[in-house]
């Protein structure tokens, strides 16, 4: 078992300890094993960081977009050089599975290659001008200085996607991850300072809420970027908003997998265990709600019970395992009276539901897989976001019905559908509100290059990745641009 990593923090070019509150990372799946420990931030570091981000803004800025891509592509081949061993960290650290976890890690590399080759892609755009002898430019500006808050879930992607287009726009960052997750943050900062990224453009704050709140209520920030819960994201974008800075916030989903008559069961099945399991249900885009048509609703649940009491729980270092814990003891506990709350309401628990014990998973903050027929009743669990493996299921008698339960939430995030008539599918895209829709895959999963965000209360501000971070991480001038004279 490797000692514990020492949780630094890097500002200005320099790693350092904290001074704040300890932090003690654990691994959820033996609460007992450390995997970095040391002590949180504080509000000092916090201006320090903003003041090295500030002062290293101009050269960032003037640096050719080429040159800054060329860090990222440099940074992209340390993360793909440590994928193994940064991914089994990763399942260590956060819970998901070593598969994953090594999947994320080459995820946060293939994001970092698609953003240093942004310096060779199209820069802005010129339109005709109503007037002769002119022509108009439409140039893009990096921000400034831009705060990153970032999730446990996907400690290394979600980082990627934010910083690697901070970074390649022309912007200096101050990054403060979830503080259950502060190896994979140590190491992707490392991965761009061991590609030559200057001192002072990326700083990372390893803390709690209370440094989140500092960062985002301080003077020298000029945007925000934030993936996490509801409550949270409101909160920053009022603190932007009352400090006139945008805010780009990715916050809950409700995801409905909707499975109609037509469907290929064996695909649905698979899907939707995908959607709902993966990651131990700890994604934003996971598939929380199950809407299945009356003509298909006993085979497809028959089904997915099967697959539900087959999947193996465990260590998720271990090959063999398909869910690994939750991240956190809290976690645990609010997931757990989440299904509780939802059985006190009338819905019925067709699988899992229940603690673990005994048994080796007894000490980790393991949760069964677990399926919650919903029926007619009102329950919390149809709406609220428990971010845990519960799936709650309603069944609906038509197409049209279906489509309207599966907006029958505040959240607008993403969704499945399931069908193979095209008129249905067709149907879904008009129908589903929603930022994210898969035909015949899973709800979960993003690309680099496509915009990823949610419609409704998901989001606020642009989405992200591809074209669509660049209108988070930039303004545009609109330049007029005439010669002299014409004939002179
Ligand atoms: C994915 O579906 O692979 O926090 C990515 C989240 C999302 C990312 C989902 N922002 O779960």
């Amino acid at each position: 078992m490797p000692a514990p990593v020492q949780i630094r923090h890097l500002v200005g070019g320099d790693w350092h300890s904290g001074r704040g509150d300890s932090l003690l990372s654990v691994n959820p799946a033996h609460p007992g094993i450390v995997v970095a420990e040391g002590r949180g931030t504080d509000a000092s570091d916090v201006h320090a960081a903003i003041a090295a981000a500030t002062a290293a803004s101009p050269a960032w800025a003037g640096t050719p977009i080429h040159q800054r891509g060329a860090l990222l592509l440099a940074a992209a081949d340390v993360v793909d050089r440590n994928a193994e061993a940064w991914g089994l960290e990763l399942a260590t650290e956060e819970g998901k599975t070593k598969a994953e976890g090594i999947g994320e890690v080459r995820r946060a590399a293939q994001i970092l290659r698609y953003y240093g080759n942004e310096g060779d892609r199209q820069a802005g755009e010129i339109y005709a001008s109503p007037r002769a002898g002119e022509q108009i430019l439409i140039t893009r500006k990096p921000l400034g200085v831009v705060g990153v808050i970032t999730p446990f879930n996907f400690p290394i992607a979600i980082p990627a996607w934010k910083i690697a287009p901070a970074l390649v726009y022309g912007n200096t960052v101050v990054w403060k991850p979830a503080s259950t997750v502060p190896l994979l943050a140590i190491r992707f900062a490392e991965a761009l300072t061991a590609a030559g990224l200057p001192a002072g453009v990326l700083n990372l704050l390893i803390g709690d809420a209370d440094v989140g709140d500092a960062l985002v209520s301080h003077a020298g920030i000029d945007a925000i970027t934030f993936t996490g819960s509801t409550g949270v994201g409101r909160r920053i974008a009022a603190a932007g908003a009352t400090r006139g800075v945008p805010v780009q916030a990715e916050m809950g989903g409700k995801n409905a997998a909707v499975v109609l008559d037509d469907a290929d069961v064996t695909l649905a099945v698979e899907q939707v265990m995908l959607g709902a399991f993966r990651s131990t249900g700890q994604k934003c885009t996971a598939t929380s709600r199950l809407i299945v048509t009356a003509g298909i609703a006993e085979q497809f649940l028959g089904e997915l019970l099967a697959r539900v009491a087959a999947l193996r729980v465990g260590d998720p270092t271990d090959d063999a395992t398909q869910m690994g814990p939750v991240v956190s003891d809290p976690a645990r506990t609010s997931i757990t009276s989440g299904i509780n709350t939802a059985s006190r309401q009338g819905a019925t628990v067709l699988a899992g539901g229940v603690p673990y014990s005994d048994g080796p998973l007894a000490d980790g903050y393991f949760v069964a897989p677990t399926v919650v027929d919903v029926g007619s009743a009102s329950v919390d669990l149809w709406t609220d976001e428990l971010f845990g493996p519960v799936l709650a299921v309603r069944r609906a008698d038509t197409a049209d019905e279906a489509f309207a339960l599966a907006n029958d939430s505040e959240f607008g995030l993403s969704a499945a559908v399931f069908t193979q008539d095209v008129t249905r599918a067709l149907q879904a895209v008009d129908r589903i509100d929603v930022g994210v829709l898969h035909i015949n895959s899973e709800s979960a999963g993003a690309d680099p290059h496509v915009p990823f965000g949610g419609a409704k209360k998901s989001g606020l501000g642009p989405k992200e990745q591809g074209g669509a971070a660049r209108e988070f991480f930039t303004h545009t001038t609109t330049v007029y641009l005439r010669g002299g004279r014409p004939g002179a």
